[in-house]
C-alpha cells in the first residue's frame, strides 16, 4: 500500500516534470480569450489540452474554437521552411534564397513599372504591431499607395457609419459589462451565438435583468432563439426597416428633443425624408408586419436605456454603411448613447479586428486613424518615421479594387499576409485569374491555402502561440498576447519577415525592430495625439492592468471605457443623422424569375472563416466537415429537394453544388450558405463584385440565386 503510494508519488512528479503550461490568446475571433496550451508527456506521447485563463473580458471561458485552435498550430501540413515555385512546383528553400528571390523581382518590377506596380494586402488577424509595420512597409519600404486588408470585407461598412455619425469608429462605445443595464437590446445581423460566444452570457445576464432582447435576422439563428422578439427581415432591407421604426417614432413623437437639440445635427432633414414614406411600403420591402415595426420603436423608445449592437449581416450589403448609419439614427433620435446602459456595438470579427483597422493597412490611413490625405497627419507620422512628407505615398484603393488593378495589369507584384482572399473575396474566379496574372506574388502564411498556392514564393510565418504581440479586442481593449511556445523549424514571425525583406530591399534602417515591445513603443508614439491614441500604453501597463480600452494618452491616464457621454468627436461636437434610401434606389441586383431566391452567407460554429485553419482540426471537422444549403422546408419542396441531397445553387457568375440541410429556422425565399469550404463549395464564386460606395464593401449577404436539384 505505503510502496504503491511511494510509486504514485514519484510518477506524479515526473508527470509535473513534464509538463509544460504556454500562455497564450485564441487566434480566432475577437473575444480573445486568454488561454494556456498545456503540454504533458503521457507514456511516451505529448498531450495538448488548451484551458481558458481568468481575464477582465471573458473570465477564463472559451468556445469550442478556442478549445482545439492547437490542433492546426500544431499541425502536419505547417509550414516549416520557405517554398520557391520553380517550374510549376514549390520547392524547399533556404530564407537567403527566398530573400534573393524576392528582393531580384521587385527590384527589377519597380524599376520598369514603378513603385506602385507593387501592392500589399495585410489582416486583422495579425497583432497591432504587425498591422503598424506592415503599414509602413508598404509606405516606405516598397514606397507603394496599394495596400489594403481583409478588414475591408469585414468591419469597414460598420467603421465608415461610426466615423460619419459619431465622428470615431471604436466598436464598442461602451465596455462590455455595461450590456447588463441596457433595457432594450437591438441585434441587427450579428450571430453572437456561434460567432462570439463568450459573449453570449453577457447578453444572458441582461436578460435575466428583464432585458427585451430583439434579434433582426432572416435565419432563427441560436441567437435569435434566445429573443424575445425575433424578426426575419427580407435579406438587404435593414435600412427599410430602420425608416419605419424611425417613421413610427416620429410620428408617435417617441423621441428625446433635448438630446436632439442639444448633441446633434441634421434632425430637420431626416424627419422630412422619413414622413415622405409610407408604413404599408415599407412593410412590404421588409415583410414585417406594421405591429412589429411599431413594437420595436414604442419598447426602445420608452425603455430608459438601450443599446444597439450590429455585425456583418447589415454591414455586408452595398448598402452596408448608410443602413447602419439608419440604425445609428434611431439611438440619436431616443438619446440611447452616452450614458449607462445605452449606445452603439459593431462587434468585431477577426482577433484583431479593431487594432488592425487603426494603424495603417488601410488604403487612405495612416497610424492612429491619420488620414493620409492630410497634410498635417502626413507630416506628423513622416517625422516618427524619419523621412520626407513629400515621400509618403497617396491613398491607395480598396481590397477589391486592388485585384481589379492586378487584373488591368497596373499592379504587378503581392505581398500577401494572413489572408486567403481566393476563397474570401466576392466574385472569387475573377479574384484568382488576377493574382495568377501578376509577374510575382509572396505570401506569407502558416499553410499552403489556396491563395498561397498560387505564389512564387511563400514564407512560413509563426501562430498564436509563438507571436508574442498585442491584440485589441472586441471592446476596444489593447490586450497584450503573451506567446512563449518555441518556434520551430524555420519559421519567423510575421514582423520578423518584414523587417527581413525590408532589409533586402535596402531599408533595413527603418526597420531595426528586435521585438514586438521595440515596434510597439514606435506605434505609441506614431500615435500621439491621434484619434486612437496608444500613447498612454505600455507593455508592463498592459500586463499589470489586463488590458486598457483606447484612447489613452498619457501614462496615468486609466484608457476610456464610455465614449461620447458629453461630445461626440466631430469638430462641433455634435453627432450628425443621415438622409438613408432603401430599396430600389439602392439595389443592383435583384430577385427575378431567372434567380429566385435571396443567397445569403455566414458562419458556423465550429469553424473559422475560409476554413484554412479549422479544416485542419479534427474535432472541429468532425462537427461539421461540409459547406450546406440551409432551405425552407417549403422551398426544397418546390425544388423537389430531400434533406441531405445535393443541390446547385446558381448565380450570374457561376455555380456550386452542395448538401441540403432543410430546417424551417430560414425564410421561405433564402438560401444560406457558410463560406468555410473551398473549391467547389466555396460559395464567393456566385457572389458579386458591387461595392458600397461609403466603405467599399462588397454584398455578401445579399445575391439573388437559382436552385435545382444536382443530376449526376
Ligand atoms: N464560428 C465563427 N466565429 C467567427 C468567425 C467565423 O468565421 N466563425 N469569424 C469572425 C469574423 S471575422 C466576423 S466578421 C464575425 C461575424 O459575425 P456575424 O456577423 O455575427 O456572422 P455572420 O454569420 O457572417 O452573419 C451574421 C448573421 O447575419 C444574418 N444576415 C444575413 N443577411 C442579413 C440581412 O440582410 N440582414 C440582417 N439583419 N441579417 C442578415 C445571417 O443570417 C447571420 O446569422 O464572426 C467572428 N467569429
Ligand atoms: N461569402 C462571404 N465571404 C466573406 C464573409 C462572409 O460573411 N461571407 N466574411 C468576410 C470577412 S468578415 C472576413 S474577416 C474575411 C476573412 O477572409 P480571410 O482573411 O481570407 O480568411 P482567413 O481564413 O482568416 O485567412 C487567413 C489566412 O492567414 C493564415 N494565418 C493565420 N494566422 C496567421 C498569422 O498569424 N500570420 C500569417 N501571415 N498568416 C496567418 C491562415 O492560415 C489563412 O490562410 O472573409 C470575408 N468573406
Ligand atoms: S473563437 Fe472567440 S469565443 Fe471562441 S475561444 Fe476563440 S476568442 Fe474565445
Ligand atoms: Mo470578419
Amino acid at each position: 500500500m505505503s510502496q504503491s503510494f511511494l510509486q504514485y508519488a514519484q510518477q506524479k512528479s515526473e508527470l509535473q516534470e513534464r509538463k509544460r503550461v504556454f500562455p497564450s490568446q485564441c487566434p480566432f475571433c475577437s473575444m480573445q480569450c486568454k488561454m494556456q496550451l498545456v503540454e504533458q508527456h503521457v507514456e511516451g506521447r505529448t498531450r495538448y489540452q488548451t484551458i481558458g485563463t481568468r481575464n477582465p473580458t471573458t473570465f477564463g471561458r472559451i468556445c469550442m474554437k478556442g478549445q482545439h485552435a492547437h490542433q492546426h498550430a500544431l499541425h502536419r501540413e505547417r509550414l516549416k521552411h520557405p517554398l520557391i515555385k520553380r517550374n510549376g512546383q514549390f520547392v524547399k528553400a533556404t530564407w537567403q534564397e527566398a530573400l534573393d528571390e524576392i528582393k531580384t523581382h521587385i527590384e527589377a518590377l519597380q524599376l520598369t513599372h514603378g513603385h506602385n506596380a507593387i501592392s500589399v494586402y495585410g489582416s486583422a488577424s495579425i497583432t497591432n504591431e504587425e498591422a503598424y509595420l506592415l503599414g509602413k512597409f508598404a509606405r516606405v519600404a516598397l514606397k507603394t499607395k496599394y495596400i489594403d486588408y481583409n478588414g475591408r470585407l469585414c468591419m469597414s461598412s460598420a467603421a465608415t457609419a461610426a466615423n460619419q455619425t459619431f465622428g470615431l469608429d471604436r466598436g464598442l462605445t461602451f465596455p462590455l459589462r455595461e450590456i447588463k443595464h441596457a433595457r432594450v437590446l437591438i441585434l441587427v445581423g450579428t450571430n453572437i451565438a456561434e460567432c462570439q460566444p463568450t459573449l453570449m452570457p453577457y447578453m444572458e445576464e441582461a436578460k435575466k435583468n428583464g432585458a427585451f432582447l430583439i434579434v433582426i435576422d432572416p435565419r432563427k439563428t441560436p441567437t435569435a432563439k434566445l429573443a424575445d422578439l425575433h424578426v426575419s427581415l427580407k435579406p438587404g432591407s435593414d435600412a427599410a426597416l430602420a425608416n419605419g421604426i424611425l417613421h413610427i417614432m416620429l410620428h408617435e413623437n417617441l423621441i428625446d428633443e433635448e438630446f436632439i437639440r442639444k448633441r446633434t445635427a441634421g434632425f430637420q432633414e431626416l424627419k422630412q425624408h422619413v414622413s415622405r414614406m409610407t408604413l404599408q411600403d415599407i412593410s412590404e420591402q421588409t415583410s414585417v408586419k406594421i405591429e412589429v415595426l411599431q413594437k420595436i420603436a414604442r419598447k426602445f423608445a420608452q425603455e430608459k436605456t438601450g443599446m444597439i449592437l450590429t455585425a456583418r449581416g447589415i454591414e455586408q450589403q452595398i448598402d452596408g454603411t448608410m443602413s447602419v448609419r439608419n440604425f445609428l439614427n434611431i439611438l440619436l433620435l431616443t438619446g440611447k448613447i452616452g450614458r449607462l446602459g445605452c449606445g452603439y456595438g459593431a462587434i468585431t470579427g477577426q482577433g484583431n479586428g479593431q487594432g488592425a483597422r487603426e494603424h495603417g493597412q488601410k488604403a487612405d490611413q495612416l497610424p492612429g486613424y491619420r488620414d493620409i490625405t492630410n497634410p498635417v497627419h502626413r507630416k506628423e507620422v513622416a517625422e516618427i518615421w524619419n523621412i520626407d512628407e513629400k515621400e509618403l505615398p497617396g491613398k491607395g484603393v480598396s481590397a477589391f479594387e486592388m485585384f481589379e488593378k492586378m487584373q488591368e495589369g497596373e499592379i504587378k507584384a503581392l505581398f500577401l499576409m494572413c489572408s486567403n482572399p481566393v476563397q474570401s473575396g466576392p466574385r472569387a474566379r475573377f479574384i484568382k485569374r488576377a493574382i495568377e496574372q501578376l509577374s510575382f506574388f509572396v505570401a506569407i502564411d502558416l499553410f499552403v491555402s489556396e491563395t498561397a498556392a498560387l505564389a512564387d514564393v511563400i514564407l512560413p510565418t509563426s501562430s498564436y502561440l509563438e507571436d508574442e504581440g498585442t491584440m485589441t479586442n472586441v471592446e476596444g481593449r489593447v490586450t497584450l498576447r503573451e506567446a512563449t511556445y518555441p518556434l520551430k523549424h524555420q519559421r519567423k514571425h510575421d514582423w520578423q519577415i518584414i523587417c527581413e525583406i525590408a532589409a533586402v530591399l535596402g531599408k533595413g534602417g527603418y526597420f531595426s525592430f528586435s521585438s514586438p515591445e521595440d515596434i510597439f513603443e514606435e506605434l505609441r508614439a506614431a500615435t500621439k495625439g491621434a484619434k486612437a491614441d496608444y500613447s498612454g500604453i505600455t507593455y508592463e501597463r498592459l500586463r499589470k492592468e489586463q488590458g486598457i480600452l483606447w484612447p489613452c494618452s498619457h501614462l496615468e491616464d486609466p484608457g476610456t471605457e464610455r465614449l461620447f457621454e458629453n461630445e461626440f468627436s466631430h469638430p462641433d461636437s455634435l453627432a450628425k443623422f443621415a438622409v438613408v434610401a432603401h430599396g430600389r434606389k439602392v439595389a443592383k441586383e435583384t430577385v427575378s424569375q431567372e434567380y429566385p431566391l435571396y443567397l445569403t452567407t455566414g458562419r458556423v460554429m465550429a469553424h473559422y472563416q475560409t476554413g484554412v485553419q479549422t479544416r485542419k482540426s479534427t474535432s472541429l471537422v468532425a462537427r461539421q466537415f461540409e459547406a450546406y444549403a440551409e432551405l425552407h422546408p417549403d422551398t426544397a419542396k418546390m425544388y423537389g429537394l430531400q434533406h441531405g441531397e445535393l443541390v446547385t445553387i446558381q448565380s450570374k457568375r457561376g455555380s456550386v453544388i452542395m448538401r441540403c440541410h432543410i430546417s424551417d429556422d430560414i425564410r421561405k425565399d433564402t438560401v444560406f450558405v457558410p463560406f468555410h469550404w473551398s473549391k467547389n463549395q466555396s460559395i464567393n464564386q456566385l457572389i458579386g463584385e458591387h461595392l458600397d460606395p461609403h466603405s467599399k464593401m462588397p454584398g455578401f449577404k445579399y445575391c439573388p440565386v437559382q436552385l435545382s436539384a444536382y443530376m449526376n
